[in-house]
């Protein structure tokens, strides 16, 4: 009998990448999306996978009915929450909505699981963005570095982290987190910056767009690639005993030195396109991460297979695609 897995998030850069993944290894998968008014973005990312293994409902996080309709009936194997309100800057401008469904979603979807499918594994999408202001002295993060959140989003991150352990240890279930550093790949939003910048970059290169306007250029990411980050999360779920990882490349690079790779590849200059605007500074900056996924090379075996500079050069081909 084929597994099935339930992916809350489906539709987005992760979730489509995940649903893909899965489909590949001859999964049935299920999934929410939300009602958009514009009905095209609803499944956009997904569209091509509909009917060839995937299938859909309307759900919301903060939808506790919707999501134990769908668990009560699927009976998954395997439970992914991966939706959530994943903009770090924008939770400063709604922190009620993303305590809403990053936080109370997720007491939403475990207990939908505890009542309805307790056998099934369940993996939350944890993140690097827990860490906040703290790193360790050798310069990285790992698991067990202290958390210390520097936005509404993390907050509401490091509460669900707790809550799926507390599942875990009260009620003897399967929940598991992946902390994952910062994953792009040409799904990536473009309001976040891999996106922005490759976006841009390609539109001015082609005389569309004149200049590009930034917040912080000195914060530093470690930069995956989305299509390793969902393998990881695969092996986590299918580890011998629920635990938690972090899932990171260990190579950090600055916004600029991001503008400065990506501008050179179209053969332009960052700084004579890149201006600075404060809208898009934060109220609080995080501002290095650098993740030490030793735990999870070494325990399953996981490792990347894209360069920071190939998770770069993908996205500029698909953008060059595009304006071609
Ligand atoms: P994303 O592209 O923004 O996708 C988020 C998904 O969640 C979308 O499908 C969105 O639906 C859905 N969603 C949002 N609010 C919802 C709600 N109330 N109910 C149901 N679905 C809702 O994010 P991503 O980059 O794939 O990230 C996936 C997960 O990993 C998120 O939980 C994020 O916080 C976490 N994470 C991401 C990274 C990263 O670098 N990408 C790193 C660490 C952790 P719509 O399409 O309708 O908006
Ligand atoms: O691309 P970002 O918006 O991603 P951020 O804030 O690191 O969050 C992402 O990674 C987290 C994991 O650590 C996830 F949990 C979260 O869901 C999300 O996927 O910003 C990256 C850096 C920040 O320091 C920001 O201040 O880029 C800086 N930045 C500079 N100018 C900008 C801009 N970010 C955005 N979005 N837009 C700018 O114009």
């Amino acid at each position: 009998m084929k597994k099935k897995a339930f992916i809350t998030g489906i539709n987005g850069q992760d979730g489509s990448y995940l649903a893909e993944y899965l489909i590949e290894k001859d999964y049935e998968v299920y999934g929410i999306v939300r009602r958009n008014s514009v009905a095209e973005n609803q499944e956009n990312r997904i569209d091509h996978l509909i009917g060839k293994g995937v299938e859909t409902s309307y759900g919301d996080l903060t939808d506790i009915s919707s999501l134990e309709k769908m668990i009560r009936t699927i009976k998954p194997d395997e439970i992914y929450n991966i939706a959530a309100q994943s903009h770090v800057r924008i939770s400063f401008d709604i922190p009620q909505y993303t305590v809403q469904t990053n936080a109370l979603g997720i007491v939403n979807i475990l207990e939908a699981w505890r009542n309805n499918c307790p056998t099934a594994r369940f993996y939350q999408a944890s993140s690097s963005e827990m860490f906040g202001r703290s790193v360790d002295d050798d310069g990285f993060q790992r698991e067990t570095t202290k958390m210390e959140p520097t936005s509404p989003y993390g907050c509401t991150k490091v509460f669900g982290y707790n809550m799926v352990k507390h599942y875990r240890h009260a009620y003897n279930l399967f929940a598991c987190n992946g902390i994952l550093f910062n994953h792009e790949s040409p799904r990536r939003g473009s309001n976040f910056v891999t996106n922005k910048v490759v976006k841009s970059a390609v539109q001015i290169k082609k005389g569309l767009k004149k200049e590009l306007p930034l917040g912080n250029l000195e914060a530093y990411r470690d930069w995956g690639h989305s299509k390793d980050y969902v393998r990881a999360m695969h092996m986590i779920v299918n580890h011998t005993h629920a635990d938690d990882f972090v899932c990171a490349t260990g190579v950090t690079n600055s916004v600029r030195d991001m503008c400065d790779y990506v501008f050179k590849k179209l053969d332009m200059n960052y700084k004579d396109y890149v201006t600075i605007d404060k809208r898009f500074f934060r109220a609080e900056e995080l501002k290095y991460l650098k993740g030490d996924s030793t735990k999870l090379r070494n325990t399953l075996d996981w490792k990347p297979e894209y360069t920071f500079e190939e998770l770069m050069d993908d996205m500029i081909n698909h953008w060059l695609k595009i304006y071609e």
